[in-house]
């Protein structure tokens, strides 16, 4: 396969370079002092692109590659491929579902007791040496309440899994009814936030779910209640989400992603009452290396003639 030109234009952990250097002829983008001229120079042999860093892949791109066969995608969301597009011109875009399931839940999980419980203010508030004046003000709490999920996909099942393993009722909303859940189903976002105490969003970013969660769901959601955001920072309306934190409409938050990562809102930063993390989901040493490992075999898979091993619904492989 030392035949095959695969471009990375972003650089990805150092064992997927690796890996795709010893199997193909490997084009770094980022390292050429000229990236845009030197893209030009190997457009005409890119058969395959690795992609990290949420590098924009639009019809602009897609045109700059005339043998382009297979994106090779790091992450299970891919808000920012075309993939529609893709799948028009008879390309394959392929992601990194499931290996990261179990770890995104877990820090869901972690996300939402932290948030209810106020871990970093109260790690803060030892450090601060103001245990020795008072103890911490008391918080609130899981018990008695009911979870709802937006997205119970993958990823959304496992937080729904987990939670009711803590003894919490789960509901959820998504565009369709799932047959084979045990969960109440809410045919509206809006219906959903009114009958939950906390909502936990998985949602993936797309032009339908941009800012779904909006001053009405955050109106319906109430004075007691609690958001999670581990899906995309794109499926909410952060002003809206400030607004509704600064008036105590909600009572508080706890957030993963970001509108304009990795830019976050001074608003934000300036809250006690939110816990804020830097898009940490799949971020630990072995998640990470599954993740680099599917966009390797994607790729190895496809140019030994063996079909890409996890394309998105836009590009499905029939063989
Ligand atoms: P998935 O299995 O495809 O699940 C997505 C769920 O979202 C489905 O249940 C789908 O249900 C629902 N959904 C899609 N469009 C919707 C819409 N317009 N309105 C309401 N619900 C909608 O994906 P996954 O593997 O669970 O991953 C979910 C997302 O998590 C990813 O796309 C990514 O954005 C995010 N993520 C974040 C991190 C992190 O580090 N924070 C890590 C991994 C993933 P219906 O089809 O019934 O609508
Ligand atoms: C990754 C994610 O951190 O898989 C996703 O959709 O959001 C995270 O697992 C990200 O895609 C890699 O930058």
């Amino acid at each position: 396969m030392k035949s095959v030109a695969v471009l990375m234009p972003a650089p990805m952990p150092a064992h997927v370079i690796q890996s795709l250097d010893e199997q193909f002829t490997l084009h770094r983008g980022w390292e050429a002092p000229d990236r845009e001229a030197f893209i030009r120079e190997v457009a005409p042999v890119v058969r395959g692109v690795a992609l990290g860093g949420h590098t924009k892949v639009d019809a602009a791109f897609l045109d700059r590659f005339p043998k382009l066969e297979i994106v090779s995608s790091f992450g299970v969301g891919y808000d920012y491929i075309d993939a529609a597009e893709a799948g028009r011109r008879g390309l394959f875009v392929t992601n990194t579902p499931d290996v990261l399931t179990d770890e995104v839940a877990d820090l869901t999980v972690g996300l939402v007791i932290a948030t209810v419980r106020q871990l970093p203010q109260v790690d803060r508030y030892l450090r601060a040496g103001r245990w020795l004046e008072k103890p911490y003000p008391l918080t609130a709490t899981l018990r008695g309440r009911k979870v709802g999920i937006l997205g119970l996909g993958r990823i959304g099942k496992a937080v729904a899994k987990r939670l009711e393993a803590f003894g919490l009722p789960i509901s959820y909303h998504g565009r369709n009814k799932q047959a084979d859940v045990p969960y109440e189903y809410h045919p509206t976002l809006a219906g959903l936030a009114e009958a939950v105490d906390i909502l936990v969003s998985v949602a993936p970013g797309s032009a339908e779910t941009d800012r779904i969660v909006n001053a009405e769901v955050f109106r319906a959601l109430g004075p007691d209640g609690i958001f999670v955001n581990v899906g995309r920072g794109s499926v909410v309306d952060e002003p809206a989400l400030i607004e509704a934190l600064r008036s105590k409409t909600i009572l508080s938050a706890g957030l993963d992603v970001f509108a304009d990562e990795p830019r976050v809102p001074a608003e934000l930063i300036a809250m006690d009452h939110v816990v804020l993390l830097p898009h940490v989901g799949s971020a630990s040493i072995e998640t990470r290396r599954a993740m680099g490992q599917l966009v390797v075999d994607n790729l190895v898979s496809w140019f030994a003639g063996k079909g890409p091993l996890t394309p998105v619904v836009e590009t499905p492989y029939r063989g």
